[in-house]
This record gives structure tokens, C-alpha cells and sequence, in this order.
């Protein structure tokens, strides 16, 4: 079990703040840009975004590439027993805990370029750009590829870096299977990256990850960045509703047992349960088997996961009450079976002061416009704030869109994020003279 941290405030060195690199200190924006559109080449979606999910052969693929610019950018490899890659630039101090930043590779089948995978490059732009100005730290700064972010091929979200946080254990996470039964553990070792490190054993001075809102709340505000002061909670309920196959043509209507239906109803009741909480509660399915899924016979069987959210512990307990309370009730009048299976979800969290702090001053001394806001989407970082100090920063994205292949930022609002990084980093492992 990993040690629970004492969550400490990460003191701003003043000396270190004297030195902090003044406004001029920045990023390689075009550099970043084209490590971008390069790792965009691999897993390619089919509307100009991308499908490079979780221990596929372009996960595979994308892994090596990002391996390949860290050691070239002289940083010493990682790797752990879930494949959670570590790329560390050495620091002054080597009994120093290191500073880590970074975020995930893997994206949704209908992803975008930069969910993840701006937190990961933009963390790796950090070393270029610290190693182009000469820049020593006492901390070493380590840049992470977190395993299975997304949680569509194996649920839940998060699923590796829960797992170095403590909160899964690694034999759960390798019985995971995906819809064709293949084995979490069995495709990590079938595309070469699981690593022999022991998941977890890792102690992190801080650990900060960059990443696009997902929302649309700082573009239509016109800020630049994001200073995340909490994370909203998440809870998945698996539900499967049974009744009868049956003709659709040849069946009476009153004679139907049709799970189809029946979910049908419940989804309604999820948007209402939602709603009942606004502004902030947020609730849906995203994920929807039908058995048999023939156009001619009625389901006997539907299995979906509710997606319910809020900044509020207590909502979320109310809305997965709610759920099994009017789903089974609309499953008692319609005849049908329904079971109910919580697959994943985590509390609010709310990240370290001192992390959320650096963050601030690094966005004010840099001069960009910025507000704090709460993460309406989970992240790795969710899970890594319960073992080190932990906040993020967001940039806009275009629309608010993510989880679609047209997912867009411009190149301002990555220079603006990693900028931000840097500074917040650079205040954290302390620059050395
Ligand atoms: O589900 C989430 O919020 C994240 O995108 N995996
Ligand atoms: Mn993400
Ligand atoms: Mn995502």
C-alpha cells in the first residue's frame, strides 16, 4: 500500500522566487507545435483527430516516439509494472524528491489531438527548453506517460494511476478485460512496455499536469489559463436490463418484455436526475451494448454505464441513489430485471494550496489572463493529489469541444499552458545558480 503523504504545502522557495526566471523565460512554442501534429501522425482518426487507445499497437507506437525525444533530450527512462513511463531530468540534489509533470498518451476511439497529450509534450518541452537555457534545478523534474487515462477499452478512468496512488490493485487492474476478453495485463506484455519498476514505489516532491478545460467556460471567459483549485467528482454505474428477445414484427405489443425500452426510460430519468441538480451536477450514458442488436427482434438485454458528476460528494450519492431507485421502479412496471454495478468513480478533490498557488504567480508574473475553475473532467492528477502535492493548469479549447475527433486549441493557449508549467515547476525544484 503506498504511503499517504502528509499533504505539505510546497513552499515557495523565496530565494527561488528572487530567482525565478523573470517574464522572459518561455517555452518553444513551434517546437511544441510540431511535437504535437508529429505524435497526432500515429493513430489517426478517421475526422482529422485521433484513435490511439489504450495498449493498442499505436499506443505502442506513440509510446516509442515519446521515449525516443526523451532520450533525446538526455533524460534517464522509467518504467513501471502498469507502464507508466518516467522520463527524469537529473537535478542537483540527488536525494531531492523529484518534481513531476505530465499526463496521458492514450485517447478516446473519437479523441482529439491534445486531451493527454498535451500535459505529456508540454512536460517534455519543459526539459528542452531547460536544457537549452542551461537551467539547473535541485529537484529533478520527471516527465510521466500515464497508463489508460481514458478507460474506454478497460475501465475505469484513471486506471493506472489509480493504481500507483494505491487505490486499485495492480491484479485487478490486469484482470481487466476489453469487449473482446483480452486481459489488461496480458496487452501490456504483448506490446513490449510493461516494465519491472514496482507501481507506486515512486515519492513525488509535487506533481503538476497541464491539459486542455474540455469545457468551454475560459474561451468564452477569453482567458488564457486555468488554475484548477478543485477536480469534480465522477461515479460510473454499469446497468443491465433484461427482458425478453423477441420478432419486433410478429410480438404484440402488450406481450413485449423490451430491455431497449426500458432503457430508454432510465436514460430520461438520468437527464432529469441531473438537471434536478443544476447548474453544476452533470449526468449520462455514454456507453451502450444492445443484445442481440438485430434490427428484428425486440433487446432481451441492454447494458450501459451512467456517467454521473459534481463538485459535490453528496449530489453524486443522491443521483446513484436516485438512479437505482426509478430505474428499478421502471424496471418493476415494464417486467424486466435490472442490475446495478458501480465500475468506477472517484470523490472532489480539491489540489494542494502551495502547487495551486505556484500555478497563480506563474500566470500573473507571465502576464496571462486567468481565472481558477474546477475540472469538470477527471484526471490522472485526481488521483496523484491523494500521494503529493498536486494541481493543475488548463488551457482553452475551441468550443469547450474535447472527446471528438474536432477537438482544437491554438498554439497561443499551448505556449500560454506550458509557459505556465514551466514557471510553476521551475518555482518547485527550485533553480539552482
Ligand atoms: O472521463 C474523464 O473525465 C477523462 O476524460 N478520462
Ligand atoms: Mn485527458
Ligand atoms: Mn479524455
Amino acid at each position: 500500500m503506498v504511503k499517504i503523504y502528509a499533504l505539505h504545502k510546497v513552499e515557495y522557495a523565496k530565494e527561488t522566487a528572487m530567482a525565478a526566471p523573470g517574464e522572459n523565460l518561455k517555452i518553444n512554442p513551434d517546437r511544441l507545435w510540431d511535437s504535437l501534429m508529429e505524435m497526432a501522425k500515429i493513430g489517426p482518426g478517421v475526422a482529422g483527430g485521433n484513435n490511439r487507445q489504450t495498449l493498442t499497437d499505436e499506443d505502442a507506437e506513440g509510446r516509442a516516439l515519446f521515449q525516443k525525444w526523451c532520450e533525446e533530450a538526455g533524460c534517464t527512462m522509467g518504467l513501471d509494472t502498469m507502464g507508466n513511463m518516467f522520463a527524469q531530468r537529473d537535478g542537483t540534489d540527488p536525494d531531492a524528491l523529484p518534481v513531476y509533470v505530465g499526463s496521458h498518451l492514450d485517447t478516446q476511439p473519437t479523441g482529439g489531438k491534445y486531451d493527454g497529450v498535451l500535459g505529456v509534450l508540454g512536460g517534455l518541452e519543459l526539459l528542452r527548453t531547460m536544457n537549452d537555457l542551461g537551467i539547473k534545478t535541485k529537484h529533478p523534474v520527471v516527465v510521466t506517460n500515464w497508463t489508460n487515462e481514458e478507460g474506454t477499452r478497460y475501465a475505469p478512468a484513471m486506471l493506472s494511476s489509480g493504481v500507483f496512488a494505491g487505490i486499485h490493485t495492480q491484479e485487478w487492474a490486469y484482470a481487466k478485460t476489453d469487449a473482446e476478453g483480452l486481459r489488461f495485463g496480458d496487452e501490456l506484455k504483448r506490446i513490449g512496455w510493461q516494465g519491472d519498476e514496482e507501481v507506486g514505489a515512486r515519492k513525488m516532491h509535487a506533481f503538476f499536469e497541464l491539459h486542455i478545460e474540455q469545457g468551454p467556460i475560459l474561451e468564452a471567459e477569453g482567458k488564457d489559463i486555468g488554475v484548477v483549485t478543485h477536480g469534480q467528482g465522477l461515479s460510473w454505474t454499469q446497468v443491465t436490463v433484461t427482458g425478453k428477445d423477441a420478432h419486433t414484427g410478429s410480438t404484440p405489443m402488450p406481450m413485449r418484455k423490451n430491455a431497449g425500452l426500458g432503457m430508454a426510460r432510465m436514460l430520461e430519468a438520468v437527464d432529469q436526475i441531473a438537471w434536478s441538480h443544476a447548474p453544476h451536477a452533470v449526468g449520462a450514458a455514454g456507453h451502450i451494448e444492445v443484445y442481440p442488436n438485430s434490427r428484428n427482434v425486440i433487446p432481451g438485454q441492454v447494458i450501459f454505464t451512467v456517467d454521473f458528476r459534481s463538485p459535490d460528494l453528496s449530489v453524486i450519492e443522491d443521483m446513484e441513489k436516485r438512479l437505482r431507485v426509478e430505474g428499478q421502479k421502471i424496471a418493476d412496471d415494464m417486467g424486466l430485471e435490472v442490475a446495478f454495478e458501480k465500475v468506477g468513480g472517484f470523490d472532489p478533490v480539491a489540489f494542494d494550496e502551495g502547487c495551486v498557488s505556484a500555478i497563480r504567480s506563474a500566470a500573473e508574473r507571465l502576464g496571462y489572463s486567468h481565472m481558477d475553475v474546477i475540472s469538470g473532467a477527471g484526471h490522472d492528477a485526481c488521483w496523484i493529489n491523494g500521494v503529493a502535492p498536486t494541481a493543475m493548469v488548463m488551457c482553452p479549447c475551441v468550443d469547450g469541444l474535447s472527446h471528438n475527433e474536432a477537438e482544437e486549441i491554438t498554439k497561443e493557449w499551448a505556449k500560454a499552458g506550458a509557459d505556465v508549467l514551466l514557471h510553476a515547476v521551475l518555482e518547485t525544484a527550485e533553480i539552482v545558480k
